[in-house]
């Protein structure tokens, strides 16, 4: 199998990963501020369980793979000091409580870590191609929201994540891949991809510097 496979069986899942009132209304800007606001707060927790993740699974990446996975962790790292600058010039304070939905994010990468590598590879390419696709059903973004829908729709973040489905592609073509894993795996990201803009949307206004309490 090869990783676009997942894609184009699983159509309605997949949309719902990367279609969502939430991006709907970042291009338009009827987003409520309190909801961007929660998805960054959250994005930015994510993202520090991902670059543990990837680190981890850098480290049992066959040799070809080395190199995107190396660069995407470097970039993972360099994307964690750019929310902290984003959330200051908002005044927002980045805390460390989990909404539940990052909790359950943070449990599958822990599964994916203790399980094969073929499935972990393909993991990470799904979840970063589920993003390309989710912001740039954004594009262009309302002006106060521009620079996330571009930070996820350059050609670099497109080109990274066709390295990864080129790793994930090698990696599916090993005899003895757990197929059912790798679909499985598939399905709960996206999943948890629709989940996370739905949180976005339910969840209140985290705290902003000066805030009362
Ligand atoms: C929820 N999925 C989520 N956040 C992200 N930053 C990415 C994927 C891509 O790294």
């Amino acid at each position: 199998m090869r990783a676009a496979d997942l894609i184009s069986r699983h159509p309605e899942a997949w949309r719902g990963a990367t279609r969502h009132p939430f991006l709907d209304s970042l291009r338009d800007g009827t987003l409520p501020v309190g909801a961007f606001e929660a998805w960054l707060e959250q994005d930015y927790l994510f993202v520090g369980d991902l670059l543990a993740f990837q680190a981890r699974l850098l480290a049992r990446a066959p040799r070809p793979a080395q190199r995107v996975l190396a660069g995407g962790l470097v970039g993972v790292e360099d994307e964690l000091g750019w929310f902290e600058d984003r959330a200051r010039e908002r005044g927002l304070e980045l805390g460390s409580t989990r909404h539940p939905t990052t909790e359950a994010y943070r449990d599958l990468l822990t599964v994916l870590d203790e399980g094969p590598y073929p499935v972990a590879i393909t993991a990470l390419w799904v979840m970063e191609r589920a993003y390309l696709e989710a912001w740039r059903s954004a594009a262009p973004g309302h002006p106060e929201y521009r620079p996330f829908v571009e930070h996820w729709t350059t050609p670099e973040f497109a080109g990274y994540v066709a390295g990864l489905e080129e790793a994930a592609d090698a990696a599916l073509q090993a005899d003895g891949v757990p197929e059912g894993r790798v679909e499985a795996a598939f399905l709960e990201i996206a999943s948890v991809e629709r989940d996370f803009w739905e949180m976005a949307l339910s969840y209140s206004a985290p705290r902003h510097v000066g805030d009362e309490g």
